[in-house]
C-alpha cells in the first residue's frame, strides 16, 4: 500500500492577513486524511510543525515583516519535510501561508539529491512569489519562497537552503499578478511560466504535458505547490490575495487528474487557505477534493478514454 504523511504548517507570518493559522485544522475538519485513506492510501497524520527558536535579525529593507518568525519556520519545516520525504511515498504539507514552501521544497529537494534524482516543481499560483528580501515592497514574505528555493541571493539571515531547485526545473501555471522586480527576475533565471493568457489560448493539457515529459525523461521527482489563489476567487474565496480570472473548477481538477495518471508526483503543498475568509467551507472542501483527484479519485473506475 502506498504511504502518505500529512503535516500541518500553521504559519501566517508571511502575510498581513490573519487566518492561515487555521488552515491545517480546516483541512482536517474537511476530512482530508479519511478521504485519502478511502482512496487506498496508508495515511499518517504526523501533527503540526512548530517553528525553531527565532533568531535576532534585522534587515535594511524596512518593509520586511516577521523575518525572525519566517526564518524559524523555514528551519524547522525543512527538517520535517526531509524526514517525511525519506520515510513515505508522498508527503502532504497543509498550510499555512506560502512562506511554508521555503521549508518544504528545500527539504524534499534534499531527499532528491540523496537519491540522485533532479527535483522539479510545479507552482500553481496567481503569483510568482519571486521577491527577495531586497525587492519586496509589501514586506510579506509569502511573496518570496521561489527565489529562496531556487538559490537566488538576497536572503541574509536565512539558513543556506538544504538543497536548491534549478530554476529551469520550475514550471508555473495560472500566473496573473507579477510585480516589476519579479518580471525582471523571471526572465533572468529561466523558469517556465504558463500565465493565464497561455491557459486561455492553449488550455492546460498541452502545457502541462510538455512539462511532465521533461520530468519523466529526467527521471525527476516532482513537488506540486498549490496556492488557493491559483483558483478563480468565485470558486475559492478563502485567500487573502485573490486575483480575478483564475483557474476554473474543471481546469484545476483536470490538472490533478493528469498529475495522478502521470505517477510522477512525490510531494504536495496545499498553501494559503484562510478559513476565516471562507464561505460555508467551500474553499476548504474544493482544495480537499483537488488533493483527492491528485491521489486517485476518479468519476468512473475504468478508463473512459482510449489513448
Ligand atoms: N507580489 C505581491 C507581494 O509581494 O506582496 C503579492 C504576493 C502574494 C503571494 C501569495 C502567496 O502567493
Ligand atoms: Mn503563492
Ligand atoms: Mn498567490
Ligand atoms: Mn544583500
Amino acid at each position: 500500500m502506498k504511504t502518505c504523511q500529512i503535516l500541518g504548517i500553521p504559519t501566517q507570518s508571511g502575510t498581513s492577513e490573519r487566518g492561515c493559522i487555521m488552515g491545517p485544522t480546516a483541512f482536517r475538519i474537511a476530512g482530508l486524511p479519511e478521504i485519502l485513506q478511502n482512496l487506498g492510501w496508508e495515511v499518517t497524520d504526523v501533527g503540526d510543525a512548530v517553528p525553531a527558536q527565532p533568531p535576532a535579525v534585522s534587515h535594511p529593507n524596512p518593509a520586511v515583516r516577521n523575518l525572525d518568525a519566517i526564518i524559524a519556520w523555514t528551519e524547522s519545516v525543512t527538517r520535517r519535510a526531509y524526514e517525511m520525504a525519506s520515510t513515505c511515498d508522498l508527503p502532504i504539507f497543509l498550510g499555512g501561508d506560502h512562506s511554508m514552501s521555503a521549508g518544504t521544497i528545500p527539504g524534499v529537494a534534499c531527499r532528491a539529491q540523496e537519491l540522485g534524482q533532479p527535483q522539479f516543481v510545479l507552482w500553481l499560483d496567481a503569483h510568482t512569489d519571486l521577491h527577495t528580501l531586497h525587492t519586496t515592497t509589501s514586506g510579506n514574505l509569502h511573496g518570496t519562497p521561489v527565489a529562496y528555493f531556487t538559490g537566488q541571493p538576497g536572503f541574509e539571515g536565512f539558513p543556506v537552503p538544504a538543497a536548491t531547485v534549478d530554476p529551469r526545473n520550475v514550471c508555473m501555471m495560472g500566473i496573473r499578478s507579477v510585480d516589476q522586480a519579479e518580471k525582471r527576475h523571471v526572465a533572468a533565471i529561466g523558469m517556465t511560466v504558463f500565465d493565464m493568457r497561455t491557459i486561455d489560448e492553449q488550455g492546460i493539457v498541452a502545457p502541462l504535458n510538455s512539462f511532465l515529459d521533461r520530468v519523466r525523461h529526467a527521471n525527476g521527482r516532482l513537488h506540486v505547490s498549490l496556492d488557493v489563489d491559483f483558483l478563480d476567487p468565485e470558486i475559492a474565496p478563502a485567500v487573502g490575495t485573490t486575483v480575478a480570472g483564475g483557474a476554473t473548477f474543471r481546469e484545476a481538477h483536470l490538472i490533478m487528474e493528469i498529475l495522478h495518471d502521470s505517477g510522477l508526483v512525490t510531494s504536495l503543498d496545499l498553501a494559503e487557505l484562510n478559513p476565516f475568509l471562507d464561505v460555508r467551507a467551500k474553499t476548504a472542501r474544493l482544495m480537499t477534493d483537488l488533493a483527492a483527484s491528485l491521489l486517485g479519485r476518479r468519476v468512473l473506475e475504468h478508463k473512459t478514454r482510449t489513448y
